[in-house]
């Protein structure tokens, strides 16, 4: 643990291991070392916990994971906002951005990973697959999923471009917006869309990913791919 978070109280993450949304926030708390401050609570997608009035009204009005919950009882919603609010805990490594330019261009392109790829991808999942099954999916729409499917390839490509110009995918440091395309390409694998053989930079990025601690020692990477 990093010697700047003794003083954080206990906390909460509601959690589905294998899930790339959740995957995205344990990233960011094992780049922290914040694993020994953190107590995982397993909510169950497959049979709707996280749609439930009592996880809605109690945990997250949005009714998704992960949820970080501090000691106080405030609860901090959106992968985006919990990896900010554990980045500003101590100094290193930083995820979010030093300078102003590099926490624009962290924001911008950890915002481009959502929308034009990873949540995409999810889209697609809860629209064009059986998703979380029928206790979770009650309204389909196939056509929106499929369009989402091309617009999630599509992204694939995108970042290929991005990366044959740069090591990472917001400049030259591993930031948030690297964890978010690992997140697309853990629900990628979820669903079955490959990486499309010519996206040569994004394979060869990944692959270095891989070889991070932090990224490997996920449950998503063990095999366990069924969100
Ligand atoms: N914008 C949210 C974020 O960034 O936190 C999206 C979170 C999200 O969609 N989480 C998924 C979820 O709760 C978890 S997982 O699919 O990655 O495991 N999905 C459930 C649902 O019913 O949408």
């Amino acid at each position: 643990m990093n010697k700047n978070t003794k003083d954080i109280g206990n906390m909460t993450i509601y959690d589905f291991p294998v899930g790339p949304y959740p995957t995205r926030v344990r990233i960011a708390i094992a780049e922290k070392q914040l694993q020994e401050k953190i107590r995982f609570e397993f909510v169950d997608l497959y049979k709707g916990e996280h749609k439930k009035p009592e996880f809605i009204e109690s945990k997250n009005y949005s009714g998704t994971l992960p949820v970080l919950e501090l000691d106080d009882g405030t609860l901090i919603a959106e992968c985006t906002a919990i990896t900010q609010y554990l980045d500003a805990l101590d100094g290193s490594p930083i995820l979010t951005g030093t300078t102003p330019l590099e926490q624009g261009l962290i924001h911008m392109m950890t915002k481009r990973a959502e929308i034009e790829f990873l949540d995409a991808i999810s889209i697609y999942f809860h629209h064009a697959t059986p998703g979380l099954g029928p206790l979770v999916e009650l309204y389909q729409n196939q056509e929106w999923g499929f369009r989402q499917r091309d617009k999630a390839l599509r992204g694939m490509h995108y970042f290929d471009s991005v990366l044959r110009g740069r090591p990472f995918i917001a400049g030259d440091k591993f930031s948030m917006a690297d964890i978010t395309v690992i997140g697309g390409l853990v629900f990628a694998a979820i669903v079955k869309l490959d990486i499309p053989p010519e996206c040569t930079a994004l394979i060869a990025w990944y692959e270095r990913m891989k070889q991070r601690e932090s990224i490997v020692s996920q449950p998503a990477f063990s095999g366990q791919n069924n969100a």
